[in-house]
């Protein structure tokens, strides 16, 4: 850094002409202050790196435009016509709010995000936003999800919507589930929105790595991306999420020139100020530039300009520096006195600079946020800033519910309010000038009225120029891919199928291979795209390294220390692999962006995220969350799963419970495969389902264990692959013994439960059937779709659930163990109503030990799974209590161990 005494350290070639230029800049700060040293040496800055003498960024600049006035490119469009269309959709917009919540008191919605944020986005559409008509690369536009109402306003004046779309804002269950969507959700309205934004932070993270996944499309000559640009609208509240600036060096060392944030800084956010002792966009501007973004702030609007031309003594810009948000914020709800006494007045000079102003002049005084040119000139910056190599972010400062009225304007309160009386929508519509289209009489009627120019009407066809001119409507989604994949052929699936005879395996070694053989697909390779969070060499997918490679944007410019190793750390332009470090975030927003490329893009890919599965659900399960709404296609591995198998990591990383988080996301497809001929057929179906003829959007959760063991040979079961994928088959017979029971196993918890059947064959005389449970979610959404059926058809004959069907005949008890918490197994227990369920499984934090210790520790190992057998036969009067006191005491249990779900 620039002030930490380094420069102390550097050789001072000549101190005699140091010393002068010190004297010369103390001479200033004593003759003519501070403020002009400070001008000075800015511009000694600026000429430094116009010279190209190399310097470290500054991150902060003056609380001003960083363009100039002087500098502001001329303005392309009609602005007298785009102000009106901009005043039709700001009352359009605060319409729908206002009738949802008259038709139904609490419906929500908001109006002051959008009103804030309405000239950000209407030069946008005007002027900026590219559509994808005709097979256009286009833009991405990630809008902010408060600012809902104002992008369905648009639509009804583009003739998208209709006035009984936005009555429908917010009642998304009537006409046949056909509302408008309170936010921005593609899984509600699947051919309008494309991104999912309103949990704040997910919109800017997920905006970022789609900026890169589209550098990495073309770098992988996929699809050409070189003209597409990412737009990410942020509210400055939301960038205290770690999620909107955590990511932000990537952007600039991936030089993502295509991506460009918006922050609509209002200086509020739900409660009040975000930063009333500060300035958060000062604030912001370090951050970005910090980060090596180019930032353009828009702080004051055009009527400033003059002011700040006239500022020779720097005193204005003193008092803009040291104003604080929370004052700022003060200025938009007082009157232009105050302004004058507060602001300019305590400053002779300044107040002599504003005398030839009004209290109304004052108080118009615009921020540069509402100021059209000042606007367009910062998107314009940043459009013509591809090629450079910089991600650029645009801090504009606007008032929150700007033009919705004093009693909304920059209050605290602005943002949950949702109601206006008819006095307020009068002056809204004096402030927008809408006087001839909005009468007194159409306010006093009992609904307020929206309005719409006739299709002759020239702000209608000017409106629907521009966007013919830009490529087509924005946001529209498209979920069918131009671009469709060919499914990968069956030979790699098949190796799986023999089993891995006396060689000891496990499932994640498996899928490794498999994805290996998925990607050495003649047709289909170039589709696949790996994601690990640097946790390959724990997964052996190290081995992938060389054959694959890891995309580097800037390829491998060094010769890595494993050079001469055959798996050696191979980085590569054309890379293959998504190596993300350590983000989880990054990668779920990497998986989010190769699981929509079949609708943002046209082109299909398949993602296989594989990572830590406690890593998963816990750590981005809300972005996971918004993998569901965004409709995102492929796999989540959930590898080192379960609470047993990975031993020695202990509480903080043995999963037993992903899979109950897994259960709470519809569109989510969890399996917990025990063999490697299992995670094959289940990959194998999902492509089918993801990406076959018609194309469900879903994705797979697949956990994948770390335990060594013989693979068996995939059994001779007719129908089989079907069988896995609707969650339970039987895997073997029982025999001939007296007593009977089903045990039923997942995942890594075969190996005690196969051994636990042999021993109560043998010396319990119980026989067993052992069942394989590769989906609970699966076999409790048919059961639960099966129950609600029935309900609903009272006099038809009632269907059976598939678990029913399949356990409920049998006789003996059930036990079901899985590595996991036993409400996984127990969330079908009550669909076999006829036999008794007993779950096991592993409640409580994880421990670093052994498996074996584990395991006992659990009460998941074979003496238990056989203790467990033997009390249910008990239970049901098949076996004396006894017996089961015999079995404790054979196998040397104790009985009064704390129980692990406490411990
Ligand atoms: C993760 C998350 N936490 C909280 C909220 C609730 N919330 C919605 S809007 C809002 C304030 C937004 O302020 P800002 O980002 O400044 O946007 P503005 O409306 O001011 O443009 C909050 C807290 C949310 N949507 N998502
Ligand atoms: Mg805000």
């Amino acid at each position: 850094m620039l002030f930490d005494g380094s420069v102390h350290q550097l050789p001072d070639t000549d101190p005699t002409e140091t010393q002068e230029w010190l004297d010369s800049l103390d001479a200033v700060v004593e003759t003519q202050g501070k403020t002009r040293a400070r001008y000075l040496m800015s511009r000694l800055l600026e000429r430094a790196r116009e010279t190209q003498v190399s310097f470290p960024a500054t991150v902060s600049t003056p609380y001003v435009n960083t363009i100039p006035a002087e500098h502001e490119p001329w303005f392309p469009g009609d602005e007298h016509l785009e102000r009106r269309i901009r005043a039709y959709i700001r009352w359009n917009a605060a319409m729908m709010v206002v009738r949802a919540n008259a038709n139904a008191e609490g419906i929500g919605g908001h109006l002051s995000t959008f009103a804030s944020s309405a000239s950000l986005y209407e030069v946008g559409f005007n002027h900026f936003f590219r559509g994808k008509d005709d097979g256009q690369a286009g833009d991405h536009v990630y809008f902010q999800g408060h600012a809902a109402p104002g992008v369905y306003a648009r639509a009804f004046l583009e003739r998208r919507l209709e006035a009984d779309d936005l009555d429908h804002f917010r009642r998304e269950i009537g006409r046949g589930g056909r509302g408008l969507s309170s936010y921005p959700h593609p899984r509600l309205m699947p051919e309008f929105w494309e991104f999912p934004t309103v949990s704040m932070g997910l919109g800017p993270i997920t905006a970022l790595y789609h900026a890169r996944f589209n550098r990495y499309l073309t770098n992988r000559k996929l699809d050409d991306t070189t003209d597409s640009r990412v737009w990410a609208f942020l509210g400055d509240g939301e960038c205290d999420e770690p999620e909107s600036l955590g990511a932000l060096s990537l952007a600039a060392r991936e030089h993502l020139d295509n991506l460009v944030f918006v922050v609509n800084c209002n200086l509020q956010r739900l409660d009040g100020p975000v930063r009333g002792n500060g300035k958060i966009i000062q604030e912001l501007e370090a951050v970005f530039r910090g980060a090596g973004w180019n930032v353009v702030k828009v702080i004051w609007g055009s009527k400033w300009d003059e002011l700040l031309a006239r500022d020779v003594s720097g005193a204005l810009l003193n008092k803009m520096n040291t104003t604080v948000d929370g004052e700022f914020q003060r200025y938009t709800v007082e009157d232009g006195n105050y302004i004058r006494e507060n602001f300019f007045g305590p400053d002779p000079r300044l107040r002599e600079m504003v005398s030839h102003l009004t209290d109304a002049d004052l108080q118009a005084l615009p921020r540069g946020g509402h100021d059209y040119r000042k606007v367009y000139a910062a998107f314009k910056a940043a459009a013509d800033n591809l090629g450079t190599g910089r991600p650029t972010a645009i801090l504009c400062k606007t008032v929150k519910g700007w033009t919705l009225g004093p009693e909304i304007e920059g209050r605290n309160a602005t943002h949950q309010i949702k109601k206006m009386n008819i006095d307020q929508l009068r002056v809204l519509r004096d402030r927008l000038h809408l006087n001839d289209e909005i009468s007194d009489e159409m306010l006093e009627g009992d609904v307020a009225p929206y309005y719409r120019p006739a299709e002759d009407s020239v702000e209608y066809q000017y409106l629907v120029e521009r966007r013919r001119a830009l490529g087509g409507f924005v946001p529209r989604r498209t979920g069918t891919a131009k671009r469709r994949l060919t499914l990968p052929s069956d030979d790699a699936f098949r190796e799986f199928d023999g089993g891995s005879g006396q060689q000891s395996v496990s499932t994640t070694m498996g899928f490794t291979r498999l994805l290996r053989n998925l990607a050495r697909d003649a047709s289909f390779g170039e589709r696949v795209v790996p994601i690990i969070p640097d946790e390959a060499r724990t997964f052996g997918m190290d081995s992938l390294f060389r054959e694959l490679k890891i995309y580097a944007s800037q390829g491998q410019k060094y010769e890595p220390v494993d050079h001469d190793l055959l798996l050696s750390y191979s980085e590569s332009t054309s890379g293959q692999i998504l190596e993300e470090g350590i983000t989880e975030a990054g990668s779920l927003a990497s998986f989010i962006a190769a699981g929509t490329a079949y609708a943002t893009r046209g082109v299909e890919m398949v993602p296989f995220y594989t990572f830590y599965s406690m890593f998963g659900f816990q750590r981005v399960g809300d972005l996971i969350w918004q993998a569901a709404d965004a409709r995102t296609r492929g796999f989540l591995l959930g590898a080192t799963a379960g609470r047993t198998t990975l031993l020695g990591e202990g509480l903080q990383h043995q999963d037993g419970h992903s899979l109950v988080l897994a259960s709470t996301v519809p569109p989510c497809r969890a399996y917990d495969p025990a063999f490697a001929y299992e995670v094959a057929a289940i990959v194998r179906s999902g492509l089918h389902e993801m990406y076959g003829e018609v194309p469900n959007d879903v994705f797979y959760y697949v956990t994948l264990y770390n335990e060594n063991y013989p693979m068996p040979a995939r059994p001779a079961i007719a129908d089989l692959d079907a069988q896995i994928m609707r969650g339970l088959y039987k895997w073997a017979d029982a025999g001939t013994a007296k007593h009977r029971a089903s045990l039923v196993f997942s995942g890594s918890a075969h190996s005690a439960v196969r051994a636990a059947a042999r021993e109560l064959e043998s010396r319990w005389d119980v026989a067993c059937e052992l069942w394989s449970a590769t989906s609970y979610k699966t076999l409790r959404e048919n059961a639960l779709d099966v129950e609600r059926w029935n309900r609903l058809h009272p006099t038809a004959a009632p269907r059976q659930a598939d678990v029913t069907r399949l356990l409920d005949e049998g006789s003996g008890p059930v036990v079901a163990v899985s590595d996991f918490m036993r409400i996984v197994p127990e969330q079908v227990a009550r669909f076999v109503p006829n036999r008794l369920f007993v779950p096991l499984g592993t409640d409580g934090f994880g421990r670093s030990d052994t498996r074996t210790a584990l395991r006992r520790h659990f009460e998941i190992d074979m003496p238990h799974v056989v203790v467990a057998t033997l009390h249910a036969l008990a239970r049901t009067a098949e076996v004396k209590p006894e017996v089961v006191a015999d079995a404790i005491a054979h196998y040397g249990l104790d009985a009064e161990s704390i129980n692990p779900q406490y411990a």
